[in-house]
């Protein structure tokens, strides 16, 4: 009696049982079997999770964290300790966001971690749909990508672009020790990776050391052959940091600097001034002594690491306190201010997941406090 099933149809209606008999069946209870009959079905009310799914600003399940590169480094060379770059095939720690753990991401979109190659050792050549980037914190090795060496010192960073082979080695004194961020959660969601091994041994240089950066690492003169680029990443894959930080202290010399970020700087696809990435875009910024940004919020998540100085990077309220080497991590639509009451200026390295924001006509982003208009 009152078997709900009946009312689905199965039976036909003068045949559902004496409804005097039982007792009244409460309207939630209704619902609730209705809802259960339809999951029977594959199908669901789209009443009962509407504002879950459209809540009316976005939410971020992942947490602002920072991880500080004295624990990472000791943990890491513990790793190198215990297992070879061979046998790991990369030796990386994952940087799990506290509020993602297990899920091997730093941000809902970002996955992040830190590599060790120890002097002497490769990291065998591969190839796969993920993009990379790899932003160098001390020791002094090499990328190959596609049969290009580029040369890694601190504060490097080098791109190895979706698909594009690539591998890693440690040729001087001292641990080679770097920043990973790659596009692997957005890549997953996409249902698109594909992964080729490519055997044991260190990729054939096939062009000279350092070639992109030497041919089209000015982006004011470039080759005109570049306009025959149509890959979708930059066809540079080093950008020297000795570049980098002489632009920005010129750029802050210069007086320029945003209300939100200090002096920043976009690294760029030389042919059409865009992201590095299809997925990923690179910032670096320089937050001067003694100031504070103005607190605001965008869409796209993002990963810090700190090249040099000391400040707190206050996150939704949190206050994240950072120096030299550490890493952390900023969630989407959380509102961000940095602040460096140091004497000395602050400069950070970023890497987002703007430009898949930006390609989906998604992108905002609004100053803290104001609830509508971004
Ligand atoms: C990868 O290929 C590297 O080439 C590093 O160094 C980290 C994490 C997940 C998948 C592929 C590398 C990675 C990775």
């Amino acid at each position: 009696m009152g078997n709900y099933k009946a009312l689905d149809g199965a039976r036909p209606t003068w045949d559902r049982g004496d409804m005097a008999d039982t007792r009244a069946v409460t309207e939630a209870e209704s619902r609730q079997q209705f809802y259960d009959s339809l999951a029977d079905h594959s199908m669901a009310p789209l009443w009962t999770s509407l504002h879950d799914l459209l809540p009316e600003e976005p939410r971020s399940q992942a947490v602002p964290h920072v991880w500080s590169y004295d624990i990472v480094r000791r943990k890491l060379l513990e790793a190198g300790d215990l297992v070879s770059a061979r046998d790991a095939e990369r030796r990386v720690l994952v940087l799990e966001n506290p509020a993602l753990a297990g899920r091997s991401r730093a941000t809902e979109r970002l996955y992040a971690g830190i590599q060790l190659v120890l002097p002497g050792e490769i990291a065998v050549p591969h190839r796969h749909s993920q993009a990379a980037i790899r932003f160098v914190i001390e020791g002094t090795g090499y990328t190959t990508v596609e049969g290009e060496q580029c040369r890694m010192s601190m504060g490097d960073l080098v791109l190895t672009p979706g698909g594009c082979p690539h591998d890693h080695g440690a040729d001087g004194e001292d641990p080679l020790i770097w920043l990973d961020g790659l596009d692997i959660p957005i890549v997953e969601f996409m249902r698109a990776t594909f992964f080729e091994a490519l055997g044991d041994e260190p990729m054939p240089l096939t062009k000279p050391v350092n070639a992109s950066a030497a041919a089209m690492g000015r982006a004011r003169l470039n080759p005109p052959t570049i306009r025959g680029w149509d890959a979708a990443h930059s066809p540079l894959f080093l950008y020297p940091w000795t570049e980098t930080i002489a632009a920005l202290e010129a750029l802050h010399a210069s007086g320029q600097s945003t209300p939100t970020d200090g002096s920043i700087l976009e690294y760029v696809n030389p042919v059409n001034g865009g992201p590095v990435l299809p997925t990923m875009a690179c910032y670096a910024q320089l937050i001067p002594a003694g100031t504070r940004t103005d607190a605001h919020r965008h869409t796209p998540s993002a990963v810090y690491h700190v090249v040099q100085g000391e400040g707190t990077t206050v996150v939704d309220g949190r206050e994240l306190s950072w120096s030299e080497k550490d890493t952390f991590v900023v969630p989407g639509w959380a509102v961000h201010e940095h602040v460096n009451e140091s004497q000395q200026s602050a400069v950070l390295f970023s890497v987002t997941d703007e430009p898949v924001h930006r390609a989906l006509g998604l992108y905002r982003e609004r100053p803290a406090g104001q609830r509508r208009g971004g």
